[in-house]
């Protein structure tokens, strides 16, 4: 036997995902015994399901010792499940920590690749990309999605001019020593997560490494259902980011309340403030 591998936690956030989620948990959690030597846990984090995906995961958890659930009753969102799971991995000690959707669509050899990656030191923080030569992509997601999808991409280009190709890949892995840094400015809590996690990286002086990946496009996709309103969401978000690393954002202080009704009238959960 060689030397263990790192420790590594997987965050996997679930909204609604009684369908979807159980073979997802144990085909990661078979997966990892038989290719890791490291230690590796999976903690599901959920807010205000309506279904029973919090049994399903426990019920899975019984199976696998590494499986388990953080539940929040409140409507935190994606991002804001991937915030508070994020304290928790700090919290725990990973060495890595990395997140993947509740709906398989990322492969536990997938996965694995990212980690062995950055376990290796190639980057911080390693993502998976759609975009890049070599990724494997099984696709099914409508036309509008798509073009919805590639008009973020060039808002958050034209933004941020972080150079990545795929920032909403739902498959990375980050180093704890990074994480820890920027755990703070973590403040996205939709679906535009991403873009904060990346960007805070990068300003902070660490190295973010895209590699292909393989990807295959679930059904039952809840983003697609609501693509209008998501997408206004996601866009007020990295424009929201921008300005608060922009010389203007003491200006717009005063205008907080009226963000923060934006958001729930979009029944989309606000960004976080520095009291959180
Ligand atoms: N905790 C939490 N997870 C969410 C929320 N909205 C979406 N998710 C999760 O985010 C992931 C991506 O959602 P999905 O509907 O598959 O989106 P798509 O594949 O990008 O079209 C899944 O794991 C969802 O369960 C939310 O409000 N809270
Ligand atoms: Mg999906």
């Amino acid at each position: 036997m060689g030397d263990k591998s790192p420790s590594v936690l997987l965050l996997i956030p679930a909204y609604n995902e009684e369908e979807r989620i159980g073979p997802v948990l144990r085909e990661y959690a078979e997966y990892f015994r038989a290719e890791y030597n490291g230690e590796f846990r999976v903690v599901v984090v959920l807010n205000g399901c309506r279904d029973n995906t919090l049994g399903v995961v426990e019920e899975v958890g019984k199976e696998f010792a590494e499986v388990e659930a953080l539940n929040f009753p409140e409507p935190i969102g994606k991002g804001g499940a991937l915030i508070d799971g994020f304290k928790k991995a700090a919290e725990a000690g990973a060495v890595l920590t990395g997140y993947v959707d509740a709906d398989g669509a990322t492969p536990p050899s997938a996965f694995h690749e990212l980690v062995k990656r950055c376990a290796a030191g190639e980057a911080d923080c390693v993502i998976g990309s759609r975009w890049l030569p070599g990724a494997v992509l099984h696709q099914s997601q409508t036309k509008l999605r798509r073009l919805f999808s590639r008009g973020f991409h060039i808002i958050v280009g034209a933004l941020f001019w972080m150079g990545i190709r795929d920032t909403q890949c739902p498959a990375k892995v980050v180093r704890r020593e990074a994480l820890e840094e920027i755990l703070e400015t973590l403040r996205i809590a939709d679906l535009a997560f991403d873009v904060n996690l990346l960007f805070s990286l990068k300003r902070a002086g660490h190295s973010v490494k895209e590699v292909p990946i393989e990807w295959t496009d679930k059904l039952g996709s809840k983003v697609t259902a609501n693509l209008w309103r998501t997408s206004l969401v996601m866009f007020l978000s990295v424009v929201r980011l921008r300005l608060v690393h922009s010389p203007f954002y003491n200006w717009l202080r005063p205008l907080r309340p009226l963000e923060t009704w934006l958001y729930l009238k979009l029944h989309a959960p606000p960004p976080r403030t520095r009291k959180d």
